[in-house]
């Protein structure tokens, strides 16, 4: 298969909700030669929002959701671990997580596996992670920049508690924060007063190494 067979396998593994598919499609693409981060962005992600849209229509329920997350993991998790490493650490912590009443983990998980393919050390504390363990964490590991991630417009107001929990604990003006996840906006950082926001993987690579003012 050539990528752009690779790339369309992809994705149709994500709408057939096949996970043994979705891995076989990563493993091919890998042995292929075709870019591990493409495969997440161009292949892998369109399938998923696809299912999203559906499933807002009413054209999908729950547990084909659950399916077609299923499936993303798995095939997200064989590229993660492809992605290309930079040669050098930078040297800064990051701690990142899904904010506390919110299980949706892959694009936090994609954009951990960015962070630290740049050079990042990520503590990745998981998914429906509360601020006081976010605050905790921060405590013990000192991070440069702590990342939270929402999806659901229910649960982003616990990136604003985090931003007064961090002040709470005297810690605030010694970190960083980001914010990431669908409903959330770089009018949402400004509004809550996070440091930076970012839209995809990519783009968070590129704001925590500019809050951490590495290059
Ligand atoms: Co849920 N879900 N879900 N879901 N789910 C959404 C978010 C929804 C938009 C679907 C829809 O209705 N169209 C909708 C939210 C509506 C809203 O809040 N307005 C929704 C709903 C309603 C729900 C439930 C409530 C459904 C129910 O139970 N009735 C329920 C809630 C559970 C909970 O959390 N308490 C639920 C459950 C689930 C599953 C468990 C089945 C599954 C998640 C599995 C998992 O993650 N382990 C799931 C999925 C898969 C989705 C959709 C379809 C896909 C999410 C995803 O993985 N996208 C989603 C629809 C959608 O987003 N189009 C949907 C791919 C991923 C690569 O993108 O996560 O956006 P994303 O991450 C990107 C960027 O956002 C950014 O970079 C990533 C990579 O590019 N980013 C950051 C993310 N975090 C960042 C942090 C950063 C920086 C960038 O710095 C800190």
């Amino acid at each position: 298969m050539g990528e752009q067979e690779i790339l369309a396998a992809a994705k149709k593994a994500i709408l057939d909700y096949d996970v043994e598919k979705a891995k076989q499609v990563a493993k091919e693409g890998l042995d292929a030669g075709v870019d591990p981060v493409a495969m997440v962005e161009k292949g892998f992600v369109p399938g998923i929002q696809e299912i999203g849209d559906l499933f807002d229509c009413g054209d999908v329920y729950l547990p084909e959701l659950i399916l077609a997350a299923d499936a993303m993991k798995a095939g997200t998790e064989i590229c993660e671990a492809a992605f290309p490493e930079t040669a050098s650490k930078t040297k800064k912590k990051v701690i990142m997580a899904t904010v506390e009443g919110d299980i949706h983990d892959i694009g936090k998980s994609i954009v951990v596996s960015f962070l630290s393919a740049n050079g990042f050390d990520v503590y990745n504390l998981g998914r429906d992670v509360t601020v006081d363990t976010f605050v905790e964490k921060a405590k013990e590991i000192q991070p440069d920049v702590i990342g939270s991630s929402a999806l659901l417009t229910t649960t982003m107001g616990h990136q604003k508690d985090l931003e007064e929990a961090l002040k709470e604990a005297g810690i605030r003006d010694k970190v960083k924060t980001i914010v990431g996840g669908a409903p959330t906006s770089q009018e949402w950082a400004d509004k809550i007063g996070a440091d930076a926001y970012a839209e995809n993987a990519a783009e968070a690579v590129a704001k925590v190494k500019k809050l951490c003012g590495v290059s």
